[in-house]
């Protein structure tokens, strides 16, 4: 039986950060589908039990939890994801809040512009990636704290996924994010799951056409 469970909609969103997480830790999880319709119709059990109102929910056994970084931090910890001293930790938790600030700019442009500000949102996009490009070219070694991946990065990745599903050369000019975009995908464990029909059946958010 896993020992994880995640409950959110059907689609990768705020979930997909702690997912990629737990298949290149090694771990299993469930994942319980809410479907959107069934969770907007009125006030589901669900919605009344959770902390904020909202997805996703996360549980270790009985272990509850919401607040999509809040539960990548408890991973981190359960993981040993969150840096060797509290300095890294420190590191680690910047580089994760800028990547739910750049979350949220994509949030609003999906929930808001998604078929009417794609021009202006892509237009937009190099200052975001070259915030985390700078900060790639002062921390080398290929993860957000150089040599030991932590939390953030499977935050990070997950952005930069959604990004290049948006446009395939977002990247272009952004070489050290490109290569640690290829370099997380290939390791074992996340590539088999990015291969894996739960992923791949699994749109990024609920506007992508596919
Ligand atoms: N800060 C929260 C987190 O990080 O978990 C935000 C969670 C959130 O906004 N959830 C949305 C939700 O439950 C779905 S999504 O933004 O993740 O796609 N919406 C339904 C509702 O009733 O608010």
């Amino acid at each position: 039986m896993a020992r994880f469970t995640i409950t959110y909609f059907p689609v990768r969103g705020r979930a997909e950060a702690m997912r990629l997480l737990l298949a290149d830790q090694g771990a299993e999880w469930k994942d319980e589908v809410v479907p959107i319709q069934e969770w907007m119709a009125g006030e589901s059990k669900l919605k009344k039990e959770a902390v904020f109102g909202q997805l996703p929910k996360f549980q270790d056994g009985n272990y509850v939890l919401y607040q999509s970084n809040a539960i990548l931090q408890y991973l981190g910890h359960e993981f040993d994801l969150c840096g060797k001293n509290n300095k890294e930790a420190g590191v680690i938790d910047m580089m994760n809040n800028g990547a739910e600030d750049f979350r949220q700019k994509f949030s609003r442009f999906v929930f808001t512009e998604y078929d009417t500000g794609k021009e202006k949102y892509l237009a937009d996009l190099p200052k975001q990636l070259c915030q985390f490009e700078t900060f790639l070219s002062k921390h080398p070694g290929g993860f957000i704290t150089g040599g030991q991946i932590s939390y953030a990065d499977y935050n990070l990745l997950d952005l930069l996924h959604l990004h290049l599903s948006l446009d395939p050369d977002c990247l272009k000019a952004f070489p050290l994010l490109k290569a640690y975009v290829s370099k997380m995908d290939a390791r074992p464990k996340i590539k088999a799951y990015m291969e894996s029909d739960a992923c791949k059946n699994r749109p990024a958010h609920p506007k992508e056409k596919r």
